[in-house]
């Protein structure tokens, strides 16, 4: 045996006690291997230790009447409405810069950039690009509300991590449904939320928003296979793998949660909402128009599959205060924008 060589191997720098990259990979990990019936109770320790080092107390703002009541609709139903909560004013100018900039194919970024007035028939969600988002006036103010922000943290537990903003168009007269546009979860983080912000009007026919209720929380997941066996095991067994399938069928979600548990969520552009999309879900294809929609990202650790793009946004600071005032502390806004803003 050699023992001159040196103690360096990848395997072995891959685990050294200074490369946070293991410790990532980690965290991920048990992100898809925590025990289902027990994902609450390990989501309620991260959160614990959070709030150990963080100590921030729950967000209230003034006049936040509905703050209890929101929050357990987001637990029982797994979203709940926040009206709206964009101006006229300020959508013509939200609408006046995303139309004058350049989108792509969200699942197939390689067909390149275009206007969303040339969009290619191929493309069925196109994603607003990073810049144009990034300049888009008043979105960050809205992902930072402190109403969106007393949800989010009162549901996940702890304060919000921003992950992301994203402004996408779903596009109306494709023939058949794609990607997020068929049942699916998400799996972002131990506990998460989604702001969406409708930028157009959303009725049935334009893109709802859809959502089997109760389906947002693994160990719920699990009570229902336990009852379902008792009663049929072979229909327990069907739950299980459609839940276990990346894409599951609509008839299998009727069927297993009940049509009448089947959520759209439709609504007037600058209306707003909060959603635990760990639940079953997907963006219905828009038959007569375009849908636009603004979103967020609230997770309660950084979710290291996402993409982390600073932005240099420094009049988020100033227009957050002269419409929020000091209604979220600036330790606590610069803690859950630390992501995505330097703070001066
Ligand atoms: O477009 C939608 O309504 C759903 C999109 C989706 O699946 C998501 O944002 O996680
Ligand atoms: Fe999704």
């Amino acid at each position: 045996m050699d023992m001159s060589a040196n103690n360096s191997t990848p395997k072995a720098d891959f685990f050294d006690y200074q490369n946070p990259e293991w410790y990532r990979q980690f965290l991920l990990h048990m992100r898809y291997s925590v025990d289902l019936r027990t994902y609450e109770h390990f989501a309620g320790i991260v959160a614990k230790f959070l709030n150990s080092q963080l100590k921030f107390p729950q967000l209230r703002p003034e006049g936040d009447d509905s703050l209890a009541d929101d929050v357990k609709s987001m637990r029982e139903n797994g979203f709940c409405s926040l009206g709206k909560i964009v101006s006229d004013e300020e959508l013509a100018e939200i609408r006046a810069h995303v139309d004058a900039g350049k989108a792509h194919d969200g699942w197939a970024p390689d067909k390149g950039d275009f206007l969303i007035a040339d969009a290619p028939e191929t493309v069925h969600v196109a994603h607003v690009n990073d810049d144009v988002v990034e300049t888009t006036p008043h979105l960050a103010r809205f992902a930072s509300d402190p109403r969106v922000l007393a949800r989010a943290q009162a549901f996940l537990g702890v304060a919000p991590t921003m992950m992301y903003h994203a402004v996408w168009w779903s596009l109306a007269g494709r023939e058949a449904p794609q990607d997020a546009q068929l049942f699916h979860i998400d799996r972002h983080c131990y506990r998460f939320c989604k702001l969406f912000v409708f930028l157009t009007d959303v009725d049935m026919d334009n893109g709802p928003h859809v959502y089997a209720k109760g389906s947002g929380f693994n160990h719920v997941v699990w009570q229902r296979y336990e009852a379902l066996k008792k009663l049929n095991p072979e229909k327990a067994d069907g739950y299980m793998a459609m839940m276990r399938a990346q894409r599951k069928q609509d008839a299998d979600v009727e069927d297993f949660f009940g049509a009448e548990n089947i959520a759209y969520i439709t609504g007037k552009a600058g209306e707003a909402f909060l959603v635990n999309t760990a639940g079953i879900h997907k963006g219905l294809l828009p038959k007569t128009h375009n849908r636009l929609v603004f979103q967020s990202l609230y997770t309660m650790l950084p979710t290291i599959k996402d993409k982390v793009a600073p932005i240099d946004n420094q009049r988020f600071w100033t227009e957050h205060a002269a419409a929020y005032g000091d209604a979220v502390p600036d330790d606590y806004l610069a803690y859950v924008n630390r992501l995505m803003f330097h703070h001066t």
